[in-house]
């Protein structure tokens, strides 16, 4: 299977983390969305990464559905399937890439709007959902288990996005979370190559 995906992309890092919990390898290919590009539109027409061109030549997107398949695929290796567990896992992830998400728009007003058509309130509104975000990861984090998951593939991927992008963002007022990351990387050295990068 082919990924499409880009090194410092949080949702990419969150698919190759989880394919190698899976024990499924994939063909990663470096893709630049700006360029959006015949391959990269051909395997996902919105035009972003990550995207999966499976064996067949059939296409999947988003990474929430490229990691639904690849629990499937493997046998539910990746999403715990007890009621409680699954609830905790898939609320964990839909919060890390939402708070992602917010952090994302901020950055991409930077990067795309010319200064003088930037909404500050806006931008304001995005940091306020991210920092609601990171206090509720904190406590929520608390209750998930060591053995990695799909939950933790999101935390780690988005927080080290953050990190990448705006470092400092949560580090003194959220110290769990970095306690929490450290603790992951130790316990899983595997995934430290995985994470978003420069
Ligand atoms: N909900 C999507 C979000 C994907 C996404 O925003 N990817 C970014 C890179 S991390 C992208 O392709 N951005 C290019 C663009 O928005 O034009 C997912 O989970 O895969």
């Amino acid at each position: 299977m082919r990924l499409l995906y880009s090194k410092p992309s949080p949702y990419s890092s969150k698919v190759r983390m989880s394919a190698h919990l899976c024990g499924i390898e994939l063909d990663c290919v470096s893709t630049d969305t700006s360029a959006e590009g015949d391959d990269l539109l051909r395997t996902n027409p919105i035009g972003k990464i990550p995207a999966l061109e499976l064996d067949d030549g059939s296409t999947l997107y988003d990474s929430r559905v490229i990691c639904e398949y690849l629990d499937r695929v493997s046998g539910n290796l990746l999403i715990p399937q007890g009621l409680e567990a699954w609830t905790l896992c898939k609320r964990i992830e839909a919060l890390a890439d939402g708070l992602t998400e917010a952090v994302m728009a901020t950055l991409y007003e930077v990067r795309y709007r010319p200064e003088e058509k930037r909404h500050q309130p806006w931008v304001d509104k995005q940091w306020r959902r991210a920092h609601r975000a990171l206090d509720v990861l904190e406590g929520d984090l608390a209750h998930l288990p060591a053995e990695p998951s799909l939950a933790h593939f999101a935390v780690a991927s988005d927080l080290g996005w953050i990190q990448l992008r705006y470092p400092g963002t949560f580090e003194e007022k959220n110290p769990g979370l970095v306690r929490w990351l450290e603790a992951f990387y130790a316990a899983n050295p595997a995934y430290e190559a995985m994470k978003p990068a420069a």
